[in-house]
């Protein structure tokens, strides 16, 4: 297995993010990615390559030329007005009132692309964000190139909450889609992207929804009671092209293995059935039982039972990283399932 990781990754730092209406440690915070990254150095499972610089040609295909070139120099323009620290927003449109047609005054974009307060612009957060999508976008090169049956992209912010004109959920740039995208662009007729992090990935199931040759199916937690809350029913299923090629699997709180592989069974199934020439997976690992944002009851030897799982998918995986925020623990997890993955765990 090939395992793509940059430490600009670690260039997004987040000062602070207001949970329940307090500020604190951000849950997603760069030691995420290093201590991933010592975990695969330690489990043996081969060298971290350095991945290569990517045009943005690949990242415009799935994100619109506007937002990206906000998300550059947002951070810059926000010290040019004379504030400090990261750039929050602090307005939004509300549904009723009249459609906003793209701001200029800089809180305003803020509003305008941003869903959420707790995905903070930083210093880094360009650099980073762009680092993680050359690390997908690594991985799927190296997919493509047809040599290799696997790849792990050890993506830092995650990205499947971002969709191809907004940011959130601690998304910024969406790897997983790049990456789907890159496949296609290189001559792939029919990608899955199989979502197992305990959030729905709203942004990639947005950027997909009205497509045939991107399926997208996600397991998560039911939105009723969890964040992104109004995206990631089961009745979202495509639109137009797309009708049918959405999947949801919204699954209730404290949510097990055995609950989570019965709901797996069927979705795999759907990949089955739609004979996807690759799989990308957005590798979340905060099903762990007591992650600090989620609820779900996985025990650490299930993430060697879930790498077990998507290896009968029997055709080439590229693991993009997502959540996970048990900070001491998303390594071994990461680790569980990639052994799990080439055969090489016994749960
Ligand atoms: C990103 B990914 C705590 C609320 C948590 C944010 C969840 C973002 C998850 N302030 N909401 O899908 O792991
Ligand atoms: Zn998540």
């Amino acid at each position: 297995m090939k395992l793509f990781y940059s430490p600009r990754v670690l260039d997004h730092d987040a000062a602070g993010e207001i949970n329940r209406g307090v500020v604190g440690e951000p849950f997603e915070r760069p030691e995420r990615a290093a201590n991933v990254a010592a975990a695969l150095n330690n489990a043996g499972l081969g060298l971290l390559v350095e991945p290569a610089s990517f045009p943005d040609e690949h990242l415009l295909r799935v994100h619109d030329k506007d937002y990206v070139e906000f998300l550059r120099s947002a951070h810059r323009r926000w010290l040019n007005a004379g504030r400090k620290g990261d750039a929050i927003p602090m307005c939004w449109r509300a549904d009723r009132m009249r459609p906003a047609l793209l701001p200029t005054d800089l809180d305003a974009q803020l509003g305008y692309y941003a869903f959420d307060i707790m995905t903070p612009i930083t210093e880094g957060s360009w650099q980073a964000a762009r680092a993680s999508v050359d690390t997908a976008l690594s991985g799927a090169a190296h997919i493509a190139s047809g040599t290799g049956q696997a790849a792990f992209s050890l993506c830092r912010p995650p990205g499947h909450h971002a969709g191809s004109d907004y940011y959130g959920g601690y998304c910024f740039l969406n790897g997983a889609a790049v990456a789907a995208q890159f496949l296609i662009d290189h001559g792939m007729s029919r990608i899955a992207i199989l979502d197992p992090d305990y959030h729905h990935g709203n942004g990639t199931q947005d950027i997909f929804y009205a497509r045939n040759d991107v399926l997208y199916v996600s397991l998560h937690a039911d939105p009723a009671t969890d964040f992104p809350f109004y995206t990631g029913f089961a009745d979202e299923i495509g639109i137009g092209d797309g009708l049918g090629f959405n999947l949801n699997f919204p699954l209730a709180r404290q949510t097990d293995w055995s609950a989570w592989a019965d709901a797996y069974g069927a979705a795999e199934q759907s990949i089955r059935n739609f004979s996807p020439e690759a799989v990308v997976v957005s590798l979340g690992v905060d099903t762990l039982s007591g992650d600090p944002l989620s609820k779900f009851a996985f025990q650490p030897e299930d993430f060697g039972r879930l790498g077990g799982v998507l290896s009968r998918l029997s055709c080439p995986v590229l693991f993009v990283f997502e959540g996970g925020y048990a900070i001491d623990q998303i390594g071994a997890n990461v680790v569980r399932t990639l052994h799990g993955f080439l055969g090489e765990y016994i749960a």
